[in-house]
């Protein structure tokens, strides 16, 4: 069972040549992680602990939810877990940075003082052998070894390429956290991104015994109650102008529903389901009164290049921005229905 994959997913020889080489691998992807992040992450640290190598994952911030199933999500380790077990960052030697360029993108931006992110600053910045898997459009460099295509749907599209180019055997583990990943960035192959490659792979990972309906039940029909309720009261802030649809979400709304910023994932696409609309926004308030706002588009349509104007980036149809305004301007007060 090996269909040979397209050619636009040959990794670099040079980034399996570092995988298959290197033996102590901290794997890091970004905050509020998605299905991409996760399930691109477990699926190289099953594939390189196959090979006999030490693996440990690192995210800013907890698994959320609707990803608890998937196949060894409990080798994630937030900064304070990891310093917790007594691990440190110099017995590791590399850093892979998945579905992600930068390094404030895994967290280490953060005001908290949190001693393993002010380890790994310091280690990067004496040189860290550091290795990118990306895919997206926004990026700036960072990094020894970057393989970075944005072209291409997912970054599990990528891992799982490399994968297979060191010759690890697929297994069902492997399997469901690349289809997870997959599915998480075409919007269960419905978005732009969705090429007749991202089929061929879906149709070898099914091959390797992934069930298509339990991960759509799974990551997509698995809101909590409050997360439901939360849903509900975004869409209540719908407000329309032209083709664009902004929605709204408040910390107020976040502590009624006893639910958090990675409850949203999504929420920004639903005003996509009327006709005309070609843009989305989900403004979202964060605890300091600032706010980030998420984009989406339809089309050609390049949200990414918007974000950049607010420090942020992503990809073309699918774009965030850095923090933004201040409480009592405009954007955080709720708007009626329309
Ligand atoms: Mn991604």
């Amino acid at each position: 069972m090996s269909r040979q994959i397209g050619p636009k997913l040959l990794p670099p020889p040079e980034l399996v040549e570092a995988l298959l080489s290197r033996d102590n691998f901290l794997i890091a992807t970004h905050v509020n992680p998605d299905g991409d992040a996760i399930g691109s992450c477990l699926a190289l640290s099953d594939a390189l602990n196959s090979l006999g190598k030490k693996c440990v994952l690192l995210d800013k911030h907890p698994i959320p939810a609707q990803y608890l199933f998937l196949p060894g999500q409990d080798k994630f380790e937030t900064f304070e877990a990891f310093n917790a077990s007594g691990k440190k960052i110099a017995d590791f030697d590399t850093l892979v940075m998945v579905d992600c360029n930068h390094p404030d993108r895994i967290g280490l931006s953060t005001k908290e003082l949190i001693p393993a992110i002010e380890e790994l600053k310091r280690a990067l910045a004496g040189g860290m052998f550091t290795v990118v898997i990306d895919h997206h459009q926004t990026e700036n460099g960072f990094g020894n070894i970057r393989w970075i295509s944005p072209e291409t749907a997912a970054t599990g599209m990528l891992v799982y390429a490399a994968i297979k180019k060191m010759g690890v055997t697929i297994t069902q583990a492997i399997a469901k956290n690349i289809y997870t990943a997959i599915v998480t960035d075409t919007g269960n192959f419905r978005f732009d991104n969705t090429n007749a490659e991202v089929f061929r792979v879906a149709a070898e990972l099914i091959d390797y015994g992934v069930s298509s309906s339990e991960t759509y039940e799974n990551a997509f029909e698995s809101y909590s109650g409050g997360r439901f309720r939360l849903f509900l009261g975004v869409i209540g802030t719908l407000w329309i102008d032209g083709n664009i649809a902004v929605s709204t979400v408040t910390t107020k709304m976040f502590e009624e529903t006893s639910t958090a910023a990675d409850d949203t994932e999504a929420f920004v696409s639903f005003p996509m389901l009327m006709k005309d609309i070609r843009i989305a926004m989900l403004i979202r308030e964060l605890k300091d009164g600032t706010c980030k706002v998420s984009l989406r588009s339809k089309g050609a349509i390049d949200v990414a290049r918007v974000a950049e104007q607010f420090n942020g980036g992503g990809h073309k149809n699918a774009a965030e921005s850095k923090p933004v305004w201040q409480r009592q301007s405009a954007c955080c007060s709720k708007s009626s229905g329309k």
